[in-house]
Formats: C-alpha cells, structure tokens, sequence
C-alpha cells in the first residue's frame, strides 16, 4: 500500500524537498516488499494448495507481476533509466506492472469482501513487532543499496534531452503561426524574450538541466483568472494556478537553438521546479479558467 502511494507520488512531486522523502519512503517500502517474501509466500502456498485452477493462474500472475515491478524499480535504480528490455524502460515497466497488481489487487478485494480489512489480530504485539523489524529492515536496505547517485526525484542525469511522449501523443509539424490566447492572437516574436536554466524531469526516469528561452505567460498579458490552461496541438493540455504563472515560460528555443519538432516546435512550455509531463509541447492556445488547476486529471490522459 506503502509502496503504491508513494509510488503515485513519486510521480507528482518535483520539489527536491519532498521528492526526497516520497521517493525514499518509496524505495524502502519497496525493498521492504522482498523482507515480506517468506511470511507471504507461506500464506500463498495454503492458497494454491486449495482447489480452483483461476484462482492459481492470479495468484502466480501477482506473484509475477509484484516481482516484475521490484525488479524493475531494482533495476532502474542501480542501472539506469535507457532502454533495455524490449524497447520499454524500466520505468515504464515498472508502472505498468504496478498498474497490474493494482488492478489484481482490487479484484482480489473484491472477491474476498467478507475479510474486514484490519483484523484485531492484525493489531497484537507480535505482528507489531514483526511490523517495526520490517519498517527497519526496509529502512537499512535503503541505506545499503541505495543505487547510483540520481536526483532526489529518482531521476538519472542525461547530457542531451531525449525526446519524450507522456503516452501516445504523434509529434505533429506545426508551422509558426500566432498563439491564441483570450487577448487575441498573440505573435510571440513581437514579445521581450528571457532565458531560464530550468531541469527537465521526466518521470521515466532521466532528467536535464537547459538553458530555454521564449516569452515569459506574464507577458502575455491576460486577464486575471484562478487558473491557466496551456494546450497542444494535439489536444494534451494542463492547468496552471494563475498566482504561479510567473515562472511559466513559452520556450522557443532550447540551448540556444530553435526548437526541434521533437522537443515541442514552435513553441513549447517551460515549467522550472514541475515534472516533464507539465511542459506541453506543441502550445497553440493558452487560455483563462475560473475553475481550480486541480480540477483536471492528476496526470495527463494521451
Ligand atoms: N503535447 C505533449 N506535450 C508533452 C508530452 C506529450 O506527450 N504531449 N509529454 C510530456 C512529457 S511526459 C515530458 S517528460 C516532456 C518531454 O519533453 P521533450 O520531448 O522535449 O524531452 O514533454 C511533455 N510535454
Ligand atoms: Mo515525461
């Protein structure tokens, strides 16, 4: 449960700070699944033992995929974030095996309802013992192994940023053209311009500190608003609080280049301090909400 949380969290911090300390919890809890494997395993061998062939072909399949994700998580840790299996990332392999027992997970729950889910049992002083010895045990683990020096969030340094899809968006050709905003169409090149160094932080695992330069949102002149949406092309957008719109920058070049079509051309968002999957590529329009950013999907859709 642990593991799941902080997991999901894992994705949506880009603060050092806490990110430090979801990723951390993260990796312990993690470590901690692989103290667990001798207690669970006894428990899962009097299931298998009784009858039902579906009930064998999930639990194996669990088995499987809770392994898979431990040593993917292992494996992006102390190895790296490139590709290695079949084209997939670990981390990509990660989540999606995570996303498995998830789901198996509910079934599960679902199946077995009659089971409260705290026990009394559940509360006495062995199994609070036991408890304690694998919250440290994580703890130590995490200390041992701690794999190779990455950034706070997880995030192995890259020299060049890779070009990256949340999911299935295509990487349109889009002509210069003006930004629609609720101003009027906006002609970035007529604006003052300014230069971030920013880290792009992907939640597939790599991360790259650049130079970006473009129109800052606040030149954009809009009319107040709680929020900000920023949209692609594509139709992946994100919704920004207006109080923070201060650091967003409209990039039209990346270390003193022109965008490439890959990296978002001819305009991409710069959101210094967020994880990648808040810099739109391929920005269109930008547009005023009353409603609150938080008031979209946590993560993006497409
Ligand atoms: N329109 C659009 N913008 C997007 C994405 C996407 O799939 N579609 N992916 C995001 C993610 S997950 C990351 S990490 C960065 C990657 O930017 P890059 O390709 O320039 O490295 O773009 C973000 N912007
Ligand atoms: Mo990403």
């Amino acid at each position: 449960m642990t593991t799941t949380a902080t997991g999901v969290l894992a994705f949506a911090v880009g603060a050092p700070g806490p990110a430090r300390w979801v990723t951390g919890v993260h990796g312990a809890s993690g470590l901690g699944l692989l103290l667990l494997v001798p207690a669970k395993s006894r428990i899962a061998r009097r299931g298998l033992r009784r009858p039902g062939r579906s009930r064998k072909v999930i639990g194996w399949a669990f088995v499987g995929l809770v392994a898979l994700a431990v040593g993917s998580g292992l494996l992006h840790a102390l190895w790296g974030w490139a590709p290695v299996v079949l084209g997939l990332l670990p981390m990509q392999v990660h989540v999606g095996a995570a996303v498995g027992v998830v789901v198996l997970l509910a079934a599960h729950l679902r199946v077995h309802r009659r089971r409260p889910l705290l026990r009394r049992t559940d509360l006495d002083r062995r199994r609070a013992l036991l408890g304690t010895g694998v919250v440290a045990g994580s703890a130590l683990l995490w200390v041992l192994a701690p794999g190779r020096a990455r950034r706070e969030t997880g995030s192995h340094e890259v020299p060049t940023v890779p070009v990256t899809q949340w999911m299935f968006d295509p990487v349109p050709r889009l002509p210069d053209r003006p930004l629609r905003t609720p101003a009027g169409e906006v002609d970035l090149a007529a604006l003052p311009t300014a230069s971030v160094r920013a880290v792009l932080d992907c939640t597939g695992g790599w991360y790259s500190e650049q130079e970006w330069r473009g129109v800052p949102v606040s030149a954009l002149g809009l009319p107040a608003s709680a929020s900000i949406d920023v949209v692609s092309a594509t139709g992946y957008r994100r919704r920004f609080p207006a109080s923070g719109a201060g650091s967003l920058l409209l990039a039209t070049h990346l270390a003193g280049r022109p965008l490439s079509a890959g990296h978002g051309a001819p305009v991409r968002l710069v959101a210094p301090g967020r994880r990648g999957f808040w810099w739109v590529k391929w920005v269109v329009a930008v547009e005023v909400v009353d409603e609150p950013w938080w008031w979209q999907p946590p993560f993006p859709l497409q």
